[in-house]
């Protein structure tokens, strides 16, 4: 067993030699009803729970600030969807909570609310983020971004995106490392979907024992993505199938941990990788 499966977060050793499964809690604003802040809370908690009861290893909570042409979030509305969830979770679960976002005063919090994870789509790159990530001894995904989330998805253009992506990692690893976080509280994400087309999501998920050559764990994040949909020609409410091929293909290709919506569904599917892988 190879000591880059080991990945080091918080007060947990996760060994990443069985691909583990991340649990997507989003914690937004209920648009049905006037509930407020207490019913959202309440909502992403349960769901929480139900995804740890469906076997997710690691929980992803985010308060939306990252996604692709979302309307921006102020600090204050971030601080207050995510902390009040991650210090209720933090109680009553026993496994890595990991806080979605780029923010550095929201990463400091949710460290201090019990996150173990932080997991930012800008690599640490926000002035601030890097010296708050080496504060603790919270594990960190870096993960690739082309350009910024309102215009991203625009056109991407790549001369050759594996390099390009497995040249951005090194890069942002090594400035990692230079800020005193030792390579086991480390993993790496090629960013599916973050300004790239179905052409450079294809080419980087084959590419992923490529990207293994820098010697940390990979993350995938291709749940219900614009991809599949490309693919499938299908809605974002059904993807399920195409999500777990993209998750098996994940794993069988040297993915350690997929980040998911569908935890029941890819916890099964990965059963019978590791069957096989481990035969
Ligand atoms: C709209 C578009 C809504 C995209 C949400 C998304 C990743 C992530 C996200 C990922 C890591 C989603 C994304 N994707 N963090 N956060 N890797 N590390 O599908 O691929 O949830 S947001």
């Amino acid at each position: 067993m190879s000591n880059s499966n080991q990945f080091l977060c918080g007060r947990y050793h996760l060994d990443l030699t069985r691909p583990h499964v991340m649990g997507i809690v989003n914690v937004t604003p209920d648009s049905f009803s006037d509930g407020g802040r207490y019913a959202s809370s309440q909502l992403a908690l349960e769901h929480a729970m139900q995804l740890v009861a469906a076997g997710a290893d690691i929980l992803d909570i985010g308060g939306e600030s990252t996604r692709p042409n979302a309307v921006p979030v102020s600090l204050d509305e971030e601080l207050s969807r995510v902390i009040p969830v991650i210090e209720r979770l933090a109680k009553e679960v026993d496994v890595p909570l990991s806080i979605d976002t780029y923010k550095p005063q929201v990463m400091r919090e949710a460290v201090n609310a019990g996150a173990a994870i932080i997991n930012d789509v800008r690599g640490l790159q926000e002035p601030g983020a890097m010296e708050v990530a080496a504060e603790g001894n919270a594990g960190v995904c870096l993960m690739h971004m082309k350009g910024v989330p309102q215009t991203m998805q625009q056109d991407p253009v790549y001369e050759d995106v594996v390099q390009e992506v497995k040249s951005f990692l090194l890069e942002r690893m090594q400035a990692t490392l230079a800020a005193g976080i030792t390579a086991e509280r480390i993993v790496l994400d090629p960013g599916f979907g973050f300004g790239k087309r179905t052409v450079h999501n294809i080419a980087l998920l084959n590419a992923l024992p490529e990207l293994l050559e820098l010697g940390r764990p990979l993350l995938v994040g291709l749940s219900r993505k614009s991809v599949l949909g490309q693919i499938i020609g299908s809605d974002v409410d059904q993807r399920l199938h195409a999500s777990l091929a993209a998750s098996v293909i994940s794993a069988m290709k040297g993915g350690r941990i997929v980040r998911v919506h569908d935890v029941k569904a890819t916890v099964d599917a990965l059963k019978v990788v590791n069957a096989v892988i481990n035969a």
